[in-house]
């Protein structure tokens, strides 16, 4: 590709909408300017209106997937828990609208969420797995206030619960996909042994995490099951690790950090029913290390990479404190923690790359968190930015989308 992955929309005198400043000039086009067309709102609006919709100012976002064809979607949320999905499939010219229903409004409550560890292989000491999940629990939600400009933004209250692989529970191990998939009776089995542990009820989210051994890596999903969302998430820990205790202490830490981070990715389908796109990873892809060398605005590489300050401003980032028993200091790093060569603040350990920074300048190096999905676009879709420029997110707005009224009820 002659143009980096970022996602800064521009648009020519004609109205033609190019993803960066970079790919217009590659085309060559020289003259244009930032952000979408007034050609292309309306062209939505005329699609709503196709459909039934009166829609003066519709959100719409440039997406293409990992599963699914070059889109241009469009969110219309009625209420905090039921949207409407306009889909313009540019390949064939074709629209098509969907209606969504969650389970729990995507913003204004906290989601009160049961993570079940189910130990098929003791790795963890239940008390870490407890203290690990408040520790991830608190960035998760310090990036959801981030994420989403209303007073109350969503929020998960995550009730951590270990328990021994009930009876007749396999042992996951996925043999064609990298994902393992458990029938409903066995989720049912499951979630009676947690229940039970904890003498509580009453979520509306349901996250399974089986830990075990395993070759590979493996995936999560997010689904249903009952009147629950539902994410699998497992703890699956890769390859060799058998070293060193303190190498071992990290490798573990990384490896539930792993784990969050999935829980992380699939809560999001299961909170604002987005699909896996490009735009979800718009944002990461330039923020990473990767992305150091190009220009976030114009979408152009630029000569150097530059340094790890960039973790001071992103959005996408979040300090995690090491947990006490594994500080790594600045300023004396271990021999056996391997450097990357990409940039000051990124490591490996086996095949898992991860980033340090001593963000808050005490000495001790911070795990980096990234919380997968954070991408404007992404967060449009969500209803959690102001859209129709009254100043109120679309999904606190009293008159969403400029006042959008159903055509035919
Ligand atoms: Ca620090
Ligand atoms: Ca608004
Ligand atoms: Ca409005």
């Amino acid at each position: 590709m002659a143009c980096p992955i970022v996602h800064n929309p521009v648009h020519d005198s004609d109205g033609i909408v190019y993803p960066s400043a970079c790919w217009a000039e590659q085309l060559g086009v020289m003259n244009y300017q930032y952000g979408y067309s007034r050609r292309l709102p309306i062209f939505i609006s005329n699609l709503w209106r196709k459909h039934g919709y009166e829609v003066p100012f519709p959100d719409v976002a440039f997406s293409y997937g990992l599963d699914s064809a070059p889109t241009l979607t469009s969110f219309l949320w009625k209420n905090s828990t039921q949207a409407t999905i306009l889909e313009y499939f540019i390949s064939t010219n074709s629209s098509l609208i969907t209606n969504i229903d969650k389970v729990y409004p995507v913003y204004g409550r906290t989601v009160r969420a049961l993570l079940i560890f189910i130990n098929f292989d003791e790795v963890y000491p239940e008390y870490t797995l407890i203290n690990w999940t408040k520790k991830f629990e608190a960035a998760e939600n310090e990036k959801m206030i981030k994420m989403q400009e209303v007073d109350n933004p969503l929020q998960y209250d995550i009730t951590p619960v270990v328990i021994n692989p009930p009876e007749g529970i396999e042992r996951p191990i996925p043999q064609i996909s990298y994902q393992y998939y458990y029938s409903n009776d066995d989720i049912e089995k499951i979630y009676s042994a947690a229940v039970n542990k904890i003498n509580q009820s009453n979520f509306q989210m349901l996250i399974l995490s089986p830990i075990f051994i395993l070759e590979r890596r493996a995936g999560g999903y997010a689904s249903f099951w009952k009147n629950m969302s539902f994410a699998y998430s497992p703890l699956a820990i890769g390859g060799n690790y058998n070293f060193t205790s303190d190498k071992k202490e990290l490798l573990l830490f990384l490896e539930f950090y792993g784990m969050f981070g999935l829980f992380s990715h699939e809560a999001s389908h299961a909170s604002f029913g987005l699909h896996d796109t490009f735009l979800s990873y718009e944002n990461q892809l330039y923020l990473t290390f990767e992305g150091q060398n190009i220009d976030p605005f114009t979408g152009k590489k630029e000569g150097e990479y530059r340094n790890c300050e960039f973790f001071k401003h992103s959005p996408d980032y979040f300090a995690i404190e090491l947990p006490d028993d594994l500080k790594i200091y600045a300023d004396e790093r271990p021999s056996w923690l391997e450097a990357d060569s990409s940039s000051s603040c990124s490591f490996r350990l086996n095949d898992i790359k991860f980033y340090l920074y001593d963000l808050d300048n005490d000495n001790e190096y911070e795990l980096m968190f990234s919380g997968q999905i954070f991408a404007t676009q992404v967060r449009r879709m969500a209803g959690w930015v102001d859209i129709d420029s009254d100043g109120v997110a679309e999904i606190a707005d009293y008159s969403p989308y400029g006042g959008y009224r159903e055509l035919f009820s």
